[in-house]
């Protein structure tokens, strides 16, 4: 099979570094195409690249009459994993773990990381006294718990081994909490495993080229990163 040429299209400060941190974990290369949020969103070149104009976005070029696009990072995830990774960092239906895997790796995109976002958008809109702001943080409170508890009991989230499940999910606490600040303090089950996270060299390659600016021990502290200034300006609508 030739040599994969990947081209990664990072929006910065995003949830894409899930694509830098899969290949380094996976050692596969890759070209690490990075955009600045222009003050927020993608700058016009990113849009250009494809039709919702949101990052992650991979192109495959390694076969020059086939080349492919595809954009989600869920979808870019199980794309690399299975045409390049021979299936490694996802559970074969054949473990005993394979219903936890794929659980996980659809929760953060599926729940976790909606949930999150309606209460940065609540807090913004009507504030933290309104009952559509305290609605959801309720719900995010849910989520945290029932990750807590899995990762009370368990080093990973499909269980005992390394998954792209938890690669999906890295993001929601380390960089994700530049948009809605989450306190993890008594959250022992996933601080325990942001330290684990926060321990793979493959992650910090991955960050480290992906977004040198970011401070990754402030991502996997209990306390977390600072909001992002143009977020905080962008959601400003009401005190
Ligand atoms: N469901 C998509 C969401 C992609 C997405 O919304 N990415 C954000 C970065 S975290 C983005 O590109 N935002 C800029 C914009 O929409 O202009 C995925 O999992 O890749």
């Amino acid at each position: 099979m030739p040599s994969p040429k990947l081209i990664v299209h990072h929006l910065q400060v995003g949830q894409g570094e899930r694509i830098p941190w899969l290949l380094e974990e996976l050692a596969i290369p890759y070209e690490l195409k990075l955009y600045k949020r222009s003050p927020l969103l993608s700058p016009p070149e990113l849009k250009a690249l494809y039709p919702l104009g949101a990052a992650p976005v991979l192109e495959d070029l390694t076969d020059p009459s086939n080349p492919v696009k595809i954009a989600e990072s869920g979808a870019i995830v199980e794309y690399i994993i299975y045409k390049y990774g021979s299936g490694r960092l996802a559970l074969e239906p054949q473990h005993k773990n394979f219903a936890d895997y794929l659980y996980w790796l659809h929760f953060s995109n599926a729940t976790l990381q909606p949930a999150l976002l309606r209460c940065g958008m609540a807090r913004g809109m009507v504030g933290e006294q309104d009952m559509r702001y305290k609605g959801n943080a309720a719900r995010v409170d849910i989520a945290l718990n029932h990750l807590n508890d899995r990762l009370l009991s368990n080093a990973w989230l499909a269980g005992q081994e390394f998954t792209a499940a938890d690669v999906m999910t890295g993001w929601c606490f380390s960089t994700m909490r530049k948009f809605e600040p989450i306190d993890l303090t008594g959250y022992d089950g996933i601080l325990a495993w942001l330290k684990r996270v926060g321990e793979r060299e493959a992650y910090r390659r991955a960050m480290g080229k992906a977004d040198p600016e970011l401070d990754i021990e402030e991502g996997l502290s209990a306390k977390g990163p600072p909001l992002m200034d143009a977020f905080v300006k962008a959601m400003a609508l009401k005190p």
